[in-house]
This record gives C-alpha cells, sequence and structure tokens, in this order.
C-alpha cells in the first residue's frame, strides 16, 4: 500500500508576504517556483520538447546510456528520495536497473503525485512507495515511514541551477546530513547538472525561437493575478532570458514594455518602461567547479557521466 502524506503546507498569508515582499523590493524579483501552476508545469513540459532546450532531452540521454554503470555505482536496495517528482518519470526509468527498495516521491503538493504514484506503485507491486507533499527547498523533514538506511536522494534535471552557489551548498549539506543521521550509512545523491557552454546556445535554450519560455515566464503574471488578487496585464510586458557569464548564470525577467501602475491586495507599484521583474536564475557550472560544491558540501567518491559535447552531467556522490 502506497502512502499518501502531506506535510505543512504553506499558507494563503505566508505566500502573499513572500510575493509582496519580493515585488515591493527595489529590484522587483520573485522565487522560480511560482512559475510552476497548473498551466506553468504543462509549459515547461513543453519547454523540455523545444529543440533549443538541450538539457532535458541530454540528460535522458546520459541515463540511458549509462543505466548499468549508473546503476552499479549505487548498488541494488536504496532509498530512493525522488526530490520534485512530478510525474516520477525519471525516477521510474531507473527502477528496473537500480532495483531500489523503498521509492519517496517528493513534490510540492501531494494532489500532484496522486496519480503518477498510484499507477507506478501497480507497475512496480514489490518497491514500497511514500508520496510526501512538501516543500524541501526549506526545510527536509522527512516522515518516519522513509527509511534511513542507504538514502539515495534524486535530484535530476539541473533544478540545482535555481540556487545561488552559497544556497547550493548548504542545500547539498542538508541532503549529505540527512543521508549520515542517527549512524546510517550507504547513502548519496544522484544529480543532474547543467554545463557551462557557448553563450550562443544557453541564451538560444532561454529564449526559444517559438516563445513557449516566453509564454512559461508571462504566465507568471496570471499566477499573481490569481494569488494576490493582482491586475498585470500580459501585453504589457515582454519576456528576457539570457546568459550572464560574469555570474555564469542564466537571468530570466520579465520587463515593462510601458510605464504602468499595478495593483494588488493592500498596495500597488508603479513600474517605469524598461523596469523588470527577476523571475529566475539557472546557474551553469563547470565539471570542476560542481565536483568541488560536492565535496565541500561533506560527499565524497564522486562519480560522473556525460554527453559526447560536455553539456550535461550526472553525478552519483556518497555521503559516508
Ligand atoms: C527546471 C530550473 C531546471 O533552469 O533550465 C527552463 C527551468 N526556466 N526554462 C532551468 C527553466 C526556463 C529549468 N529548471
Amino acid at each position: 500500500m502506497t502512502q499518501f502524506i502531506q506535510l505543512l503546507e504553506q499558507g494563503k498569508q505566508t505566500i502573499e508576504d513572500e510575493l509582496l515582499a519580493g515585488l515591493n523590493a527595489s529590484c522587483a524579483h520573485t522565487s522560480p517556483k511560482f512559475l510552476y501552476d497548473a498551466l506553468g508545469s504543462k509549459l515547461f513540459e513543453a519547454i523540455c520538447e523545444l529543440p533549443e532546450y538541450y538539457p532535458t532531452r541530454t540528460e535522458a540521454e546520459i541515463f540511458s546510456r549509462h543505466a548499468r554503470d549508473i546503476a552499479q555505482s549505487i548498488g541494488a536496495g536504496a532509498t530512493l528520495i525522488d526530490l520534485g517528482a512530478g510525474n516520477c518519470a525519471k525516477a521510474a526509468r531507473l527502477f528496473p536497473q537500480l532495483q531500489p527498495a523503498q521509492y519517496v516521491a517528493v513534490d510540492i503538493s501531494v494532489e500532484f503525485l496522486h496519480e503518477a504514484v498510484s499507477r507506478l506503485q501497480h507497475r512496480f507491486p514489490a518497491i514500497d512507495m511514500v508520496a510526501v507533499g512538501m516543500d524541501f527547498s526549506t526545510e527536509l523533514a522527512l516522515p518516519d515511514s522513509v527509511r534511513e538506511e542507504n538514502r539515495l536522494f534524486f535530484y535530476p534535471g539541473s533544478s540545482i541551477g535555481n540556487f545561488m552557489p552559497e544556497q547550493a551548498l548548504a542545500f547539498l549539506r542538508h541532503l549529505k546530513e540527512a543521508c549520515t543521521q542517527d549512524g546510517y550509512g550507504g547513502g548519496g545523491l544522484l544529480i543532474g547538472v547543467d554545463l557551462l557552454k557557448d553563450k550562443s546556445i544557453l541564451d538560444a535554450a532561454y529564449d526559444d525561437a517559438l516563445g513557449v519560455t516566453a509564454s512559461f515566464n508571462l504566465n507568471l503574471l496570471l499566477h499573481l493575478n490569481r494569488l494576490l488578487d493582482a491586475d498585470f496585464d500580459v501585453r504589457a510586458w515582454r519576456h528576457r532570458g539570457f546568459f550572464n557569464r560574469q555570474l555564469s548564470r542564466i537571468e530570466m525577467y520579465l520587463e515593462a514594455t510601458s510605464k504602468q501602475t499595478v495593483r494588488w491586495t493592500g498596495g500597488m507599484r508603479c513600474f517605469e518602461q524598461g523596469e523588470r521583474i527577476h523571475t529566475e536564475n539557472s546557474y551553469k557550472y563547470t565539471q570542476q567547479d560542481f565536483i568541488n560544491l560536492l565535496t565541500q558540501a561533506g560527499f565524497n567518491n564522486v562519480r560522473f557521466w556525460s554527453d559526447p559535447q560536455q553539456w550535461f552531467m550526472v553525478c552519483h556522490a556518497q555521503a559516508a
């Protein structure tokens, strides 16, 4: 029997407070998590199909080409903890080779996980499954039914790129601690990381010809209108997405195309023409820099696999 557990969901007030603090800041900003409402999640899936957006496809190639090697490096019987599991497809592809003892799907809301995990449980009845709804970016408190032995955190898709490097380090340290707490050992991390490459390739991946990434970014305004009862006019904003070489990151913004006033619950703001809301960062690492980060976080025995162009990397690191 699969267990479905929802841990403290963020209240409406906390969400509002967080959003308003960002929107009222001198350089307005919002957390990338707000890009993923129902439509945003579908638009992100569409992004993954774009010719310009190489990460999803490249990572999948690495996993399929090196499946045996990766599974061997990890060993059977892991407690596979999938951070941001979504439709669980990436983890499910590992099951036949990896043979985990338990599969723990974690996502922001247990509702998103219900269908996917139920279907998976049906396909793999021998694997014990737990679905957990929680915001693991703020706190990693796993329920007691999650096995402590042999924990393997699975963090694919280069989501680690959304964190600033210092935050990424803190997050990785947390994962390492969650593997080794109470003296349990044998665990580790399986993570996908997007690598530094030519600016032209990165720029195109985040500002595609069809405008799907633009729609994905602009959809944030529709989400804000609902969350804050705001009156953003989507037509008065445009998408900006480009690689910042100095900071080694993609920056995404929404840019006002005219001077305007936007109203929301308990406030408003005037945006000048050209003024921006910073909506996402996506850091790009060199292989060595990321391996150093894993080592700094306390992981060891790092093994990694890449594609022939070295555009993306999958790392397995041990916790103890
Ligand atoms: C889901 C954070 C890995 O940074 O590439 C894709 C999100 N944003 N296109 C990324 C995203 C714009 C994606 N991550």
